[in-house]
């Protein structure tokens, strides 16, 4: 299988997972990115069963609707049952590095609100040490020269995401060069930083379940 065939084959699975839990409450946080896309074709099998679903970015919004999934808004949820999305890198602990797309800090809030939060991916993702995919940082655009420069005393290289606009209208950061081995710290030292939205670690708030694809078949690590 190549790459977006494992991309699909961990979408189908979660999107069975998903059935399987249903009930006429459910409401499912939706994420962002190629295999996220792929698991939106999946959701759309079963639409008419679903509550609604809750989008982590416009674009994602966009492809549900033309689904004819319905999309509300996270305050009119009474609860998010499970969040399905993907991820730049994980570890075996289920830490994450997400917002490749730049949608992390949707994505962050979904995940705070879930309560079952599904990572799918294909297995080139998962690493012994996060950080070797840059960390994305959501900036207030007047803090971006200060963040920049608390970032390199964190040891990190921010690379500034020219031409980036976010959902919420901020700037992206990436910090590139960065061996990320105490993840759940540096999630809290980036987040005490004025001027800094969210972080792409998802390190307080792991995955509770990852279903990771690759040549042998799909392995599930919760
Ligand atoms: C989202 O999609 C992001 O958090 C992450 O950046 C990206 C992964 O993209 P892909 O599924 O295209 O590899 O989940």
């Amino acid at each position: 299988m190549d790459q977006n065939e494992l991309k699909k084959a961990v979408a189908k699975a979660a999107a069975d997972y998903v059935k399987s839990r249903l009930d006429e409450r459910t409401v499912v946080g939706v994420g962002t990115g190629s295999t996220a896309n792929f698991f939106i074709e999946y959701l759309g099998e079963f639409k008419h069963d679903i509550q609604a679903t809750v989008a982590s970015s416009e674009e994602t919004a966009r492809r549900l609707k033309a689904l004819g999934i319905a999309v509300i808004d996270l305050n009119s949820a009474p609860e998010i049952s499970v969040y399905v999305d993907g991820a730049d890198e994980t570890n075996e602990h289920l830490h994450l590095i997400k917002g490749g797309g730049g949608a992390l800090t949707r994505e962050k809030i979904i995940a705070a609100v879930a309560k079952e939060f599904v990572c799918i991916a294909d297995d080139s993702k998962l690493v012994d040490v996060l950080g070797h995919f840059p960390l994305p940082v959501e900036v207030i655009p007047m803090a971006r020269s200060h963040v920049g420069r608390e970032i390199v005393k964190l040891g990190g290289d921010p690379v500034y995401r020219e031409g980036f606009v976010t959902d919420n209208g901020n700037i992206i950061i990436d910090i590139h060069n960065m061996s990320i081995v105490d993840p759940r710290k540096l999630e809290q030292q980036l987040n005490q930083i004025t001027g800094v939205v969210t972080n792409g670690l998802f390190a307080m708030r792991p995955a509770d379940k990852l279903i990771l694809g690759g040549k042998d078949g799909l392995k599930t690590m919760s």
